[in-house]
């Protein structure tokens, strides 16, 4: 590894990262290309899910196509292998007149997987894996989660109080955090596949959950409703929206008596959400089965925006990933609502964080860190 590879692959990263959002379920992947010469000649990154790959707009972007002659081509992700929305990006590369391809990290997607490396390979150009890779790993950390284990990765959002707390006694939980920290959160929105609230946040606070405070994609919009009895009226039901709010449940009973045998789906579909019936485990939605069911439609990312029961639960049941907490200069005394009942004992059981990071964020302070 050399000092230009590495600076040329960070270039790379930088520019894949604008696909956040728009790309899922596929990876974000960005391709720059450097002449023998060691200029660059071209870049490109897969902007838009279902359209060209970061390699063929790289290509694409070269002016002159002598310029190819020798030249290093740096992608973040293996070259695929596969004929998908756009044909082989290896078959793309190998016709060309270049040496070097220098990849960031093998694509883990079972269709590709090696192949795209070993076909450059195979067609005499000289191909060296690993550079920036941790970078390259953390980039697709959704991507990845979600081809590992088959469901998105989850990011629990907190805005508390200095003294721990998340409401007021009477439910109310706007305005703790800094208005800083909430363009921050609708930036997050636009680049996480999914926004999820629970029952009581949705009665309580009437969310949109919408991107506004910054231009960006929409997040898909998910609500746990395990009884299946949340109000018509509701903002996430009634407002317009290019996508229909996810509902999931348990309540088998009361999701039959909505299926309508004539039309195949439910008579609320039409209108209200599209709702998915999941598991149940001691009375309540089982959510690590939520889980499962969104990742299949896919769903590869979900920022969680819950109040505290479902914030609780989800952590009781080790389905939190990454948690981002803010913390505001403001107290609400005892007596109100505290971020958490996870219900632990011992020192033993300790919830630990990794790779943590703070930071200020207006007068707020943010915490970030990983299970
Ligand atoms: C690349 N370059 O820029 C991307 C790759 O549905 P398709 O045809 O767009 O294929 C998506 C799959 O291709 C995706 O799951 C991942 O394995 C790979 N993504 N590969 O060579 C790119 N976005
Ligand atoms: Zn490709």
């Amino acid at each position: 590894m050399n000092e230009a590879d590495t600076q040329w692959m960070s270039l790379a990263l930088e520019i894949a990262e604008r696909g956040a959002g728009y790309v899922s379920p596929n990876p974000m992947v960005g391709c720059v290309i450097v002449s023998a010469e060691g200029e660059k000649i071209g870049q490109g990154i897969h902007e838009r899910y279902g359209q060209a790959h970061a390699e063929k707009n790289a290509v694409d972007s070269v002016s002159n196509s002598e310029l190819l002659d020798g030249a290093t081509v740096y992608v973040t992700l293996e070259p695929c292998a596969h004929h998908g929305n756009t044909p082989p990006c290896c078959e793309l590369l190998a016709e060309l007149p270049i040496d070097r391809v220098v990849v960031a990290m093998e694509d883990p997607t079972p269709k590709v997987a090696g192949k795209g490396i070993q076909y450059l390979r195979n067609h005499n150009i000289e191909v060296e894996v690993g550079v920036l890779k941790e970078e390259a790993e953390k980039l697709n950390e959704f991507f990845l989660h979600h081809q590992r284990w088959g469901r998105p990765f989850v990011t629990l959002k907190i805005a508390q109080t200095l003294d721990g707390y998340i409401a007021a006694p009477d439910g109310d939980s706007e305005w703790i955090s800094g208005q800083h920290s909430r363009s921050l959160v609708h930036e997050w929105r636009s680049r996480y596949d999914a926004v999820m609230v629970g029952r009581n946040t949705t009665l309580l606070d009437n969310p949109r959950l919408t991107v506004r405070h910054v231009e960006g994609r929409q997040p898909k919009r998910i609500v746990i409703d395990g009884p299946l009895e949340l109000p018509d009226e509701l903002n996430l039901f009634t407002d317009q929206y290019e996508e229909k709010t996810i509902v999931l449940t348990h309540n088998q009973k009361k999701y039959r008596e909505e299926a309508d045998p004539m039309l195949n789906m439910l008579k609320s579909d039409y209108f209200r959400g599209t709702t998915l019936l999941v598991d149940e485990k001691d009375g309540h939605t089982d959510l690590g089965d939520a889980l499962k069911e969104l990742g299949k439609l896919p769903v590869t990312s979900v920022l969680v925006e819950a109040g505290q029961s479902l914030a609780s639960a989800l952590l009781r049941e080790n389905l939190v990933d990454k948690v981002e907490c803010f913390i505001a200069p403001k107290m609400l005394g005892g007596g109100a609502r505290s971020v958490l009942g996870v219900g632990i004992n011992h020192m033993s059981e300790i919830m630990e964080f990794r790779e943590v990071e703070w930071k200020q964020v207006g007068d707020d302070l943010l915490f970030s860190g990983y299970f």
